[in-house]
């Protein structure tokens, strides 16, 4: 009976890492926190492209003001230590904050995935306040 159990224990492991992309690749990710008192939260994550010279941002954010429209990017450096845009300014679109304080956007970079570096997420107060940062998030390698 005991080890009936442990084989079906492994039955579901095993279920589980078949359903896991075929395909592994590196990848980066991060936890995305508001600043000076927001409640905004996130994750962002940056993946190869289809194509080998891209790569593509995921980003979504909970917590924020409804109606709000965030300019954002992935930047070069780190929250501490603030850099300019990665991969050009107009490959991201504006997150449009939902009724629900919910939002996400998507981005192809017309860039390799980098395999080094630091990179964070910088979520903009808005086109007319560009200079402030209202949620920042670092992003970490993730090596496969
Ligand atoms: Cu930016």
């Amino acid at each position: 009976m005991r080890s009936r159990s442990i084989g079906l224990l492994a039955l579901v492991a095993l279920t589980s890492v078949a359903a896991a992309p075929l395909v592994r690749a590196n990848m980066w990710m991060g936890t995305i926190a508001g600043k000076d008192g927001s409640a905004i939260t996130g994750s962002g994550q940056m993946n190869p492209g289809t194509d080998a010279a891209t790569s593509v941002v995921d980003v979504t954010l909970k917590g924020d003001a409804a109606g709000s429209v965030r300019p954002w990017h992935i930047h070069i450096g780190s929250c501490t230590k603030p850099g300019g845009v990665f991969g050009g300014g107009r490959s991201y679109t504006p997150i449009t904050i939902d009724a629900s304080g919910n939002g996400a956007s998507k981005a192809t970079l017309a860039v390799a995935l980098p395999d080094t570096g630091s990179y964070y997420v910088n979520i903009h107060d808005s086109a007319a306040n560009m200079a402030k940062t209202v949620a920042c998030g670092d992003l970490s390698f993730h090596k496969m």
